[in-house]
């Protein structure tokens, strides 16, 4: 192919200039993007529409039966009254795939919850169905505040690039390229060091300081 004399050595030139791992994305100061949740219809291999999750009640699953859920309307939720019941949760970004290969795909979720307070908290759900019911994984946690601008899946494994905080980082101003790396296991979402033993390596260090 003509272009590959192009892109090959732009892409080998991007690797060695962010020492990121060979299919880390970077960091290019754009969020990920919400367009990801929309249109996705039901298909033979996926049962869980944008609909199921953006217009859904959330959390998705409520584990003891008791727990608040509140309506999720294009993916957003805001409650401003009464001040000690402030929230707003929001879906940020979606991949649907196949994480626990049986052949069927489950969706990848970012979502920031903020409490009415300064933090935001970014964590990673995997939603799947069970007897025709959409259920929620436990998720993971990202972090307060941090900024995801990558969210992929690469095999059975979903990839989070985002901005995390230093030590001396301002809670506004996470300035640390970081890649997380989650799998489902036990209807939870696990870094993938915890996993599998022996299995892909978890690079939560941060590959390249922005400050
Ligand atoms: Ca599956």
């Amino acid at each position: 192919m003509r272009t590959s004399a192009f892109y090959y050595p732009a892409a080998l030139l991007a690797v060695a200039l962010t020492a990121c791992g060979p299919d880390d994305f970077e960091y290019n100061g754009v969020p990920v993007n919400f367009d990801t949740c929309l249109g996705v219809a039901a298909t033979e291999t996926n049962s869980i529409t944008s609909d199921d999750i953006l217009q859904a009640r959330w959390p998705w699953t409520v584990t003891d039966g008791t727990g608040e859920t509140v309506p999720l309307h294009a993916g957003t939720f805001t409650r401003t009254s009464p001040p000690e019941a402030r929230l707003t949760v929001k879906v940020t970004g979606c991949q649907w795939a196949d994480l626990d290969g049986d052949g069927l795909d489950e969706v990848a979720v970012l979502v920031s919850e903020n409490f009415g307070g300064s933090g935001t908290f970014l964590s990673l759900h995997v939603l799947d169905t069970l007897n025709g019911e959409m259920f929620g994984l436990a998720p993971a946690a990202l972090g307060d505040r941090v900024f995801p601008y990558d969210f992929a899946v690469v095999g059975r494994v979903v990839r989070v690039g985002m901005l995390a905080h230093t030590e001396d980082d301002p809670y506004c101003c996470p300035s640390v390229e970081t890649t997380r790396r989650f799998m489902v296991r036990d209807f939870a979402v696990v870094p993938v060091g915890d996993a599998a033993a022996g299995g892909e390596a978890q690079s939560t260090t941060p590959t390249t300081s922005r400050s």
